[in-house]
């Protein structure tokens, strides 16, 4: 549904997906407190483990030096709103996968965050052109609220994909459940089919 609106852009209907409203705020959405970092290039690092050749740790300087460009996309949160046009800085997931040798049975990603927060999905998914880790929205600097320093953001499924505080990315050969998919959310989560819960 999108309701009058005269900024919307021209092709506004058909970007939204089924059951879902048009907002042009940012809404922040998520389970447990925000961390805060006194000295983030000392207190944040990031994992890449699981099935993969050799383990890699990346201190917050080595993360903030991978190349980065802009996206800009339209995200679509499971509790019904969609925001259109977002313009963000961030690292593409590809710089980051191409970090480490995957072994071949790899096929499913985990996204950890601060607190053990996960989220899983298909490793071609996130190795899409599409995917990344972002830094910046709209021309600023996340705030703790939305993710600082780093969140994944992974537009074509549902944004409780995108996690926020991202310190990890684990290589599975099979398909896990996450936190909110632990909780009766869908496992794929494909806002064009609705997928919201596991029995959508
Ligand atoms: N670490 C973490 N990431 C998270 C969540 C969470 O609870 N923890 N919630 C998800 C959900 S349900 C949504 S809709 C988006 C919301 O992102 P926003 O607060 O920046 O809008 O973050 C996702 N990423
Ligand atoms: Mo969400």
């Amino acid at each position: 549904m999108v309701t009058g609106n005269h900024s919307l852009p021209a092709d506004a209907a058909e970007r939204t997906p089924p059951g879902q409203t048009l907002t042009q705020g940012f809404p922040v959405l998520h389970y447990g407190s925000v961390p805060h970092y006194k000295d983030v290039a000392k207190e944040w690092d990031f994992r890449i483990f699981g099935l993969v050749e050799e383990e890699v740790r990346l201190s917050y300087d080595e993360f903030m030096a991978l190349p980065r460009q802009e996206f800009k996309n339209d995200i679509h949160c499971v509790t019904t709103w969609s925001k259109l046009d977002n313009v963000w800085e961030g690292v593409p997931a590809a710089a980051v996968l191409n970090l480490v040798k995957v072994k071949p049975e790899a096929k499913y990603v985990m996204l950890h965050a601060e607190h053990g927060w996960t989220t899983n999905l298909p490793l071609e998914d996130f190795a899409r052109e599409t995917s990344f880790f972002g830094l910046k929205h709209n021309g600023e600097t996340l705030t703790p609220d939305h993710g600082y320093p780093v969140r994944a953001v992974v537009p074509h499924l549902y944004f409780w994909k995108s996690a926020k505080w991202i310190r990890g990315l684990e290589f599975m050969a099979k398909d896990k459940p996450g936190f909110w998919e632990r909780n009766g959310y869908h496992m794929y989560g494909n806002p064009w089919k609705e997928q919201r819960y596991d029995f959508d």
